[in-house]
């Protein structure tokens, strides 16, 4: 018997786990459920007990690949099932609800991936069971990982520290570009229905939480702008895109591929946020500039392992952004791992976010993000969403006739404020 199988010495509770989904974000979250054990003194003894997908076939395949004991077709089935104690969610946003609140209420543990939910009444629902279990002892918290990538961390505690001295401004940027090609397949992302919203809650949703999880302050009000540029796409064999074979019908794409918003946050600062998954050559480009009376901190996680510091107050023949790497093992998580100076990756948040989950269960603590966190991240997400929709407060620079546009050149994006105006 290998050691990992043998728990007659151990003194350590179980936490047997069900992971619901296995694409992208489930192939995530079993890896940091096999090797958050491995790196860090976990107290208790996660136990990858159930993998749940409709799929049969690619479920069990995927089971094998990844060390899930079981499966099953059903997530009601593990709801009820004595071998789980905690739940975790990464299928479609559509689906969290239901899954979330059956779990919590069967006394379920649940980990859920962000954004929380598709809507804020959703999200409410989950918040609401998520206080009720709470009172039970049984504990929600929702994944945003990125607030466990070291530099993102460190960040929040030299902002904590008073080193960038009073928050002024903050540049969210959170670049991609898997939509740029209009032949590209559509997907569930692509669908309303199933995900909520695109760029803004896919991956708009991690900026609002790291803006607010470094400064430590909420956005209280925004200004938005959503746009689609390729409101149709080619339908494929199965849904999920992925192995389907191309087809000529065409699939109406129904979220953003763009969010752009600006925001005031609590204390007086300024913020510009962007999501796309149209920014040419941006492949994951997740930027955060924090600008302060005292210095300034900015992270980009194409450079993950980094984070550039500026002081204010060093002499003025040294003024200029100094650049950490994030991997002593006075920073944070990083002592777990490797010797000074050989860098983490994408996959490492997600194993931090477990070792935290498995931390604050075995307290009995709160972990966070909770559920109401998530539940303050979708009003914000929401509230982008209605200030976009409500094209009144557009101002024309001029009178549209004043502006003409050579003939070769595609139509201008018209303003909503000019549409109406025109219309
Ligand atoms: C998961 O945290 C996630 O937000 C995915 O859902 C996005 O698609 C990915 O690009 C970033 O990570």
């Amino acid at each position: 018997m290998s050691p990992e199988n043998d728990d007659s010495a151990d003194p350590r509770g179980d936490l047997g786990v069900a992971l619901i989904g296995h694409g992208f974000m489930g192939a995530a979250h079993s890896q940091a459920w096999r090797t958050a054990p491995a790196f860090f003194d976990l107290p208790l003894r996660p136990r990858t007990a159930v993998l749940v997908g409709r799929d049969v076939e690619a479920t069990r395949s995927a089971a094998a690949r990844w060390g899930w004991r079981r499966t099953e077709s059903d997530w009601r089935r593990v709801v009820e099932s004595d071998d789980v104690q905690l739940v975790d969610i990464c299928s479609p946003g559509s689906t969290h609800v239901e899954i979330a609140v059956a779990a919590l209420e069967a006394g379920k543990h649940v980990l859920c991936e962000k954004p929380l939910a598709n809507t804020v009444a959703e999200a409410e629902r989950m918040a609401e069971a998520a206080a009720a279990a709470a009172e039970r002892g049984v504990l929600a918290m929702v994944g945003f990982s990125y607030r466990r990538v070291p530099a993102i961390t460190f960040a929040r505690d030299l902002v904590a520290r008073g080193a960038i001295g009073e928050l002024r401004q903050v540049r969210a940027l959170y670049l991609q570009d898997w939509l740029v090609d209009p032949e590209g397949p559509m997907t569930w992302r692509l669908d309303k229905a199933a995900a909520g919203s695109g760029s803004l809650g896919d991956i708009g949703a991690h900026l609002v939480d790291a803006v607010q999880f470094v400064t430590g302050r909420a956005l209280t009000d925004v200004s938005g702008l959503l746009h689609t540029f390729t409101t149709e796409r080619p339908l494929l064999g199965e849904v999920r895109g992925l192995g389907g074979t191309a087809s000529s019908e065409r699939g109406q794409v129904t979220v953003d591929d763009a969010a752009i918003f600006t925001a005031c946050i609590e204390g007086g600062a300024l913020g510009t946020f962007e999501a796309t998954r149209v920014a040419t050559g941006r492949k994951n480009a997740l930027r955060l500039e924090f600008s302060g009376t005292g210095g300034a901190v900015a992270i980009d996680l194409e450079r993950m392992n980094e984070i550039e510091v500026y002081d204010a107050g060093a002499p003025v023949d040294q003024l200029g952004f100094r650049t950490i790497y994030v991997t002593e093992p006075e920073h944070p998580y990083a002592a777990s791992w490797w010797p000074t100076g050989h860098g983490l990756g994408y996959e490492h948040a997600f194993s931090h976010q477990v070792r935290d989950l498995v931390v604050a269960l075995a307290a009995g603590e709160q972990p966070t993000p909770s559920f109401a966190e998530g539940l303050q991240v979708q009003r914000v997400l929401e509230a982008v969403e209605r200030s976009a929709a409500d094209g009144s407060r557009w101002t024309p620079t001029a009178p549209a006739s004043a502006f003409t546009r050579p003939a070769s050149e595609p139509p201008a994006t018209t303003s909503p404020a000019t549409a109406a105006a025109a219309s």
